[in-house]
């Protein structure tokens, strides 16, 4: 399924009940996008037994994974990803379900019962599956958009969505030969905003430039290869950028950070109009996120590394989300969540020395917002989690409203005691060393 954005205000509603613009809609996947996480008691041969449940009712499996139980020693934790094309699979868990100690659902499939919670990957790998999920503007441009009757302009999106459609983890990001006309957009843009930085864009940003200017191809007369910068960001952080043809889910795209993976776009924005566009493009990527996906986590933060609730999402400027919240079986919570990513990552503004100065990369990339933002326009609050996670916004055209941090680790810590009262079905820990999630029965 390829959602539309057919909201025409793009404003996402307050009780985060669906008519989000596209940044939230869930997909239906069918190849092993339903997984059951189950506990057996009985020892020798319970796997086999409870194996031959999924077979008579048509279900495949993709995966399977046993280990011992670390609530209960006596009993072994099975891990299955399965299909359900015959539709066999409600019926073999309820046959299961009786004989497990207990059972729990993740399924691709929003139509499930309430007690299942959307697949998610486990292994930076399984990110390949995101590469078809993607909502709108893919390379199917809309009516409105700048790009829409250039027939070329077309093509070469087509290109772009081409390379993130076939690529696969682990292999180098495909070099891009941009055009005259490509590297002349690229050059407005990074002129224009270069001449903005030293007195809109915050301290850590201004630190870490000169360092992508020195390292990887950064300059006015060159749009630098995703390769290059994320081997970059590998050394800085660890993280890596894949490309993507267009705006993932919320949940897929939480789901990459969590990974340490950055989804980027690879193409460039209309040439008509440079100084905003309410996609994301390789500007607003490489010179909107990447300044401050290289940042080290700043003195006082938790390092990023199985921090007090399991690992956390590192989302640029020492802002972080708990891993565990790819788990999170409500849309409405991821709803909330991207809402905060939202007014923080992509559009917030601190104080610094008493200064307004901007950190969000949705600024940073746009000149014309970048100014605005600034100004006495546009309302200014305090961020809130709270508040802040129900708020209204438009998503194609300069914010109405701003949130404002005092301090990376002030809004840091008030994002984590507002992610800790979600409730969840399981916790997930990020295993650093093999790169995967692992489900623990025990929250
Ligand atoms: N998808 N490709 C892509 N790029 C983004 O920056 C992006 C996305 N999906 C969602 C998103 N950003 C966020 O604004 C939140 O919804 C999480
Ligand atoms: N408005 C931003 C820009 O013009 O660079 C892009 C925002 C993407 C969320
Ligand atoms: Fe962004």
């Amino acid at each position: 399924k390829r959602a539309k954005l057919d909201n025409e205000n793009g404003v996402l509603t307050e009780d985060g009940s669906g008519s989000h613009p596209g940044y939230v809609e869930e997909m239906v996947d069918n190849e092993g996008s339903t997984s059951l996480l189950f506990s057996l008691s009985e020892g020798v041969g319970a796997l086999a037994g409870a194996l031959k449940v999924f077979k008579r009712h048509g279900v495949n499996l993709y995966h399977i994974e046993s280990r011992p139980s670390k609530n209960d020693k006596t009993s072994y934790e099975f891990f299955v990803a399965c299909d359900n094309l015959k539709g066999g699979l409600k019926e073999a868990i309820g046959e299961l379900k009786p004989k497990s100690k207990s059972m729990k659902i993740l399924s691709r499939h929003i139509e499930a019962e309430d007690e299942s919670v959307p697949w998610f990957p486990r292994k930076i790998c399984e990110l390949d599956r995101f590469a078809n999920q993607i909502l709108s503007y893919g390379s199917e441009l809309d009516a409105d958009h700048p790009g829409f009757k250039d027939k070329t302009y077309r093509v070469r999106r087509k290109e772009f969505a081409d390379i993130a459609y076939n690529y696969k983890y682990g292999q180098p990001v495909p070099k891009v030969t941009y055009t005259d006309e490509e590297v002349k957009t690229w050059s407005t843009i990074f002129g224009e905003l270069t001449k903005l930085y030293p007195t809109h864009a915050c301290r850590e940003f201004n630190h870490i430039f000169p360092l992508l200017m020195d390292n990887c191809g950064f300059r006015q007369d060159n749009i630098p290869q995703m390769q290059d910068v994320s081997d970059f960001l590998k050394d800085c952080t660890g993280f890596t950028l894949r490309p993507v043809a267009g705006l993932l889910s919320s949940r897929d795209f939480l789901a990459g950070l969590a990974f340490r993976v950055f989804h980027s776009t690879q193409y460039i924005r209309h040439h008509s109009k440079p100084m905003y566009t309410p996609e994301p493009d390789i500007c607003h990527e490489f010179l909107g996120h990447v300044p401050l996906l290289a940042d080290p986590s700043p003195p006082g933060s938790s390092s990023g590394v199985a921090g007090g609730r399991g690992y956390l999402y590192h989302c640029g400027g020492g802002i972080y989300f708990t891993v565990e919240e790819i788990g999170l079986a409500s849309l409405g919570y991821i709803q909330r969540l991207a809402t905060c990513y939202w007014f923080t990552i992509e559009f917030g503004l601190c104080r610094q020395n008493g200064v307004l100065k901007a950190y969000g990369a949705g600024l940073l990339s746009s000149f014309g917002e970048l100014q605005y933002s600034l100004t006495d326009e546009p309302e200014k609050r305090c961020f809130d989690p709270a508040k802040t996670s129900v708020q209204e916004y438009p998503i194609t055209s300069y914010q109405p409203v701003y949130y404002i941090a005092d301090s990376f680790d002030d809004a840091k810590e008030k994002l984590r005691a507002f992610a800790s009262t979600i409730p969840r079905k399981f916790a997930v820990r990020y295993n650093p060393y093999t790169q995967s999630v692992e489900v623990l029965d025990n929250k």
